[in-house]
């Protein structure tokens, strides 16, 4: 679909290294809980880690439909690798590119983009998912240093991370304008990550809590402008909604990929099912619906790329995909039969994995809110 030449190529880079190095553990990764660490290295070698930030911060300086490529042809294969990646790209190290000083971004953007460390994203808690405002940890400063107590839930990469961004309350009265991002190193005095969260879905993908105990931290690790911190996650996850739409743009496209091998493989009534229209009319919507999918995903990248405003169009990506991918998981399962029900074949994980992508990263119901608040604004 119209891509360029750079775009096509690392295209074929990653679905080689996708197809051949992850599909074949994308079964084992889903039951032992964990990716092995050397496809995350690998991904760093091949420039994915900091593909869409500046060469002299280690980036690849490749543009955001570059990166949303990568997240969909990993995601095809293992939507776990898929979320690993568009977790640390687009909410842990674009959040320190787009908002530390200079300093917090010579010192820790090289080593997350080159994948030697991976970064996290802390935003959601207990009681603060879809009412992202009402964040209850706390930051309050005492001389030079803040003081933090709280917990966040559900952190993509949280125990695997060096560097967590995360939201705090600083000033209650002002409500979400007194909210603000702080970025902390693990091993911080009074940082901890707490349960394993053990899911449905994306089952390699690392999900834990993080805990704060008077987690006392330099005034320089705010990241940003001081009771910002609401606008300032609520660019970034314009942003990540890109690549979410991506990974389930991904997933759609692996069951497919797995129901039209099984059509054409599996005999029934002494023929191949694919020549059952029954079958046929299943794998024509599915594929018309994943390319609408990624017309809306790939329109989202480019209108980033361009500097245009892309919340709403990120938001329609990422609802309509998501959608999408759970449809299409159910009917490649369908076309599958019984075997679909099993774990001899990959497509009951892919309907684990794409479930989540109506509910991370803002519920589909989120997203038709700010799709319904941008309609009626303009
Ligand atoms: N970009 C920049 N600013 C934004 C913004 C965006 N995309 N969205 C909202 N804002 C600003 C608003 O303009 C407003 O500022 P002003 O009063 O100065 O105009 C401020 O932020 C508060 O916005 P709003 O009143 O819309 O906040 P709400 O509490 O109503 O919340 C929703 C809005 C529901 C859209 C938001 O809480 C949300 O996206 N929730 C889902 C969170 C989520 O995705 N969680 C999963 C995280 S997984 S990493």
């Amino acid at each position: 679909m119209f891509l360029t030449e750079e775009q096509e190529m690392l295209q074929q880079m990653v679905r080689d290294f996708a197809q051949k190095e992850v599909k074949p553990r994308a079964a084992k990764f889903d039951q032992q809980e964990f990716i092995d660490k050397d496809v995350l290295k690998t991904m760093g070698e091949l420039g994915l880690m900091g593909i869409c930030f500046p060469e002299k911060y280690g980036g690849a300086a490749m543009d955001t439909l570059s990166y949303a490529i990568a997240v969909e042809e990993l995601s095809r294969v293992c939507a776990s690798t898929g979320i690993t990646l568009a977790s640390h790209v687009s909410l842990g190290v674009n959040s320190i590119f787009q908002y530390g000083t200079e300093e917090q971004k010579q010192k820790y953007m090289p080593k997350l983009c080159s994948g030697e460390e991976l970064s996290s994203f802390a935003l959601t808690e207990p009681n603060a998912g879809s009412d992202a405002g009402s964040t209850e940890t706390t930051a309050v400063k005492d001389g030079d240093h803040w003081v933090i107590n709280g917990a966040k839930m559900f952190i993509t990469n949280g125990s695997l991370a060096w560097t967590s961004v995360i939201t705090a309350m600083t000033d209650k009265s002002r409500g979400v304008k007194g909210i603000s991002s702080f970025l902390l190193e693990r091993g911080t005095p009074g940082f901890s990550v707490g349960n394993k969260i053990h899911k449905m879905g994306i089952r390699g993908s690392d999900t834990v809590e993080l805990i704060f105990e008077d987690c006392r931290v330099p005034v320089s690790c705010l990241l940003g402008q001081i009771n910002e911190g609401f606008k300032q996650f609520m660019k970034i996850l314009d942003g990540g909604r890109i690549s979410i739409g991506a990974m389930a743009l991904g997933i759609a496209q692996g069951a497919l990929d797995e129901a039209l091998r099984y059509s054409k493989e599996r005999q029934q009534f002494n023929q191949p099912i694919s020549n059952f229209q029954a079958i046929q009319f299943f794998l024509a919507d599915m594929a018309t619906e994943i390319e609408a999918a990624r017309h809306l995903v790939y329109h989202a990248a480019r209108l980033k790329d361009a500097g245009k405003n892309y919340s709403m169009q990120s938001s329609m990506a990422k609802l309509y995909a998501s959608e999408v991918a759970t449809r299409t998981c159910i009917k490649a399962i369908q076309i599958h039969g019984g075997y679909g029900y099993t774990k001899e074949y990959p497509v009951e994980r892919m309907l684990r994995d794409a479930k989540v992508c109506e509910i991370g990263e803002g519920t589909s119901e989120i997203q038709r809110i700010v799709i319904a608040r941008n309609l009626i604004k303009n």
